[in-house]
């Protein structure tokens, strides 16, 4: 079976109640790729007025789940508040939250396993820096980030994959055609060898790092990119190119 296209949308801090209505109102009335999965991930203050507003059919997004059921954990959203304001999806493990909050490859998994266990999709990103890139570590880097990950969780058809080159995060320099579908195709290698062929055929590896309505086109038609993670892009109209970007 062909994977689904998957194109997401991460907010990250931005936005206010009016854009983010913009944004949602310019996404119900734009033609939309029917094949394609649209999840889009708003800061968690507005999820409840996303929901709200964004027409059925299209998914969001919180952007961070914690590991433990309701209780006194100040600041953090739990896994059954998400499913009860009906948010179907969590991004877990992105490279800002994995440097600048220190997040850990254990707290990834951990976190990763109590969304997939009540029942809530994980975006789940992976990505090296541009050290670890020039030091010919990228495989190793992105293939232990899931191993943790794999140690928790059997079971992937909840689980999106988003590699995210961290050099490539915000700063226009996107990778190359050939350097994504080359670590796509090592993470597929990868599935396949830890997780058996189904879950290698089945599981979506989408790239993520200044995707544009300029650079998607080339990038779709590599064998082993199922889709977007899309950061700068995703506050714009060209989110919607980027969603067409097989018509
Ligand atoms: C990578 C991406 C979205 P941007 O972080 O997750 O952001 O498209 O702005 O590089």
């Amino acid at each position: 079976m062909a994977r689904q296209f998957f194109v997401g949308g991460n907010f990250k801090m931005n936005g206010s109640v009016e854009s983010i209505k913009k944004i949602i109102s310019y996404l119900n009335d734009a033609k939309l790729d029917p094949n394609t999965e649209v999840v889009i991930a708003p800061p968690a203050l507005y999820l409840l007025l996303a929901r709200e507003h964004l027409k059925p059919g299209l998914e969001i997004a919180a952007q961070n789940v914690f590991d433990k059921p309701n209780g006194a954990f100040t600041g953090e959203i739990s896994v059954d508040q998400l499913k009860d304001s009906n948010i179907t999806w969590t991004l877990l493990g992105h490279s800002e939250r994995r440097v600048i909050l220190q997040e850990d490859d254990a707290f990834v998994a951990a976190k990763t396993k109590a969304a997939l266990d009540g029942g809530i999709g994980v975006i789940l990103c992976c990505g090296e820096s541009l050290e670890q890139r020039e030091s010919g570590k990228t495989i190793e880097v992105v293939t232990s980030q899931l191993k943790a990950v794999a140690e928790q969780v059997k079971d992937w058809s909840k689980i999106v994959i988003a590699y995210e080159p961290i050099w490539a995060i915000g700063t226009g320099k996107v990778a190359s055609t050939e350097q994504a579908q080359e670590v796509h195709a090592a993470i597929r290698q990868w599935l396949k060898k830890e997780l058996g062929d189904k879950t290698a055929e089945e599981t979506r590896i989408i790239y993520g790092g200044s995707v544009s309505e300029k650079n998607c086109k080339d990038l779709c038609k590599q064998p082993d990119i199922d889709g977007f993670l899309v950061g700068g892009a995703s506050l714009k109209p060209a989110f919607v190119d980027i969603i067409n970007s097989h018509l």
